[in-house]
């Protein structure tokens, strides 16, 4: 019985990413609320590039692997993969991405607010600058080859936007892939209307006090109104919310499909 077998399998391990991720957070809520804390269960904390190799190599050799992951992301586009079931709605239903700016930012910096205002784009779209970078290309070069491309995506954000000379924003991020194509897109668009750009890869919790001590100008990175939440409500009256950059986002378990008698998060128990 493969359903069975299962935990064994897999060492009731469920590969997950950084500790501060929300996504961590609510598969600990997981593991308690479908009780598989009591079945063995338990959560490994890694990074996003080391879940991503396992996930690759357990899907080389055709084993099974319950891995934390998330959508958009390129493992759906690299691999026939799909999310558990989760009847007890843990993980919530589909998030926005919204870009948050630091109190002040649209009175001292109108251009980059405008630009960072308007940037919004879709999941396809971000899928395939992550898919380029998966491929080896540069996060920076990816973003600029994407905006060359897709020339009416930058006009509609950078329309009537002045030219600026001699001025920096500094933006932060978290080194997931997602948020890694997010953030150079939109550091490309500022660099485009003249800004020299910074980009600082930070833990999650940092992330969000650098925005709210203005330390750092922007980050694109909130999944709300779950997997950001508890960041996005400590915080919300020390930042400013941009609005949505990306609709229809997900989190959750996820499995390669050839698993087929695991289908809801019930199924592991
Ligand atoms: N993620 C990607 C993040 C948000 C973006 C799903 C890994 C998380 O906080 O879990």
């Amino acid at each position: 019985n493969p359903r069975r077998s299962l935990g064994k399998q897999v060492n009731y391990t469920i590969t997950g990413i950084d500790a501060g991720s929300g996504e961590m957070a609510a598969t600990q809520r997981v593991l308690r609320r479908y009780g598989l804390d009591k079945r063995k269960w338990q959560l490994q904390t890694s990074s996003t590039a080391a879940m991503t190799t396992q996930l690759g190599r357990a899907i080389k050799n055709r084993q099974p692997i319950v891995v934390t992951g998330w959508q958009p992301h390129w493992m759906f586009t690299k691999y026939k993969l799909k999310f558990l079931r989760d009847p007890r709605n843990v993980y919530g239903a589909a998030e926005n991405i919204h870009t948050i700016g630091r109190v002040g930012l649209r009175r001292d910096e109108p251009a980059a607010y405008t630009v960072l205002d308007r940037f919004y784009w879709t999941p396809t779209e971000m899928s395939a600058v992550m898919m380029q970078v998966n491929n080896g290309v540069a996060p920076a070069a990816a973003a600029k080859h994407w905006l060359a491309a897709h020339p009416a995506k930058l006009k509609q954000w950078v329309r009537g936007v002045p030219h600026v000379r001699g001025r920096t924003i500094k933006m932060t991020y978290v080194a997931w892939d997602s948020e890694i194509a997010s953030s150079n897109v939109a550091a490309a668009a500022l660099r485009h209307v003249g800004y020299k750009v910074t980009l600082q890869s930070m833990e999650m919790q940092p992330m969000w006090a650098a925005v709210a001590t203005g330390a750092a100008d922007a980050m694109t990175c909130a999944w709300l109104p779950n997997t950001s939440g508890r960041y996005f409500h400590d915080y919300r009256d020390q930042v400013t919310d941009m609005g949505v950059n990306l609709r229809g986002a997900q989190v959750g378990l996820v499995v390669p499909r050839y698993m087929k008698n695991i289908n809801s998060i019930t199924d592991l128990r």
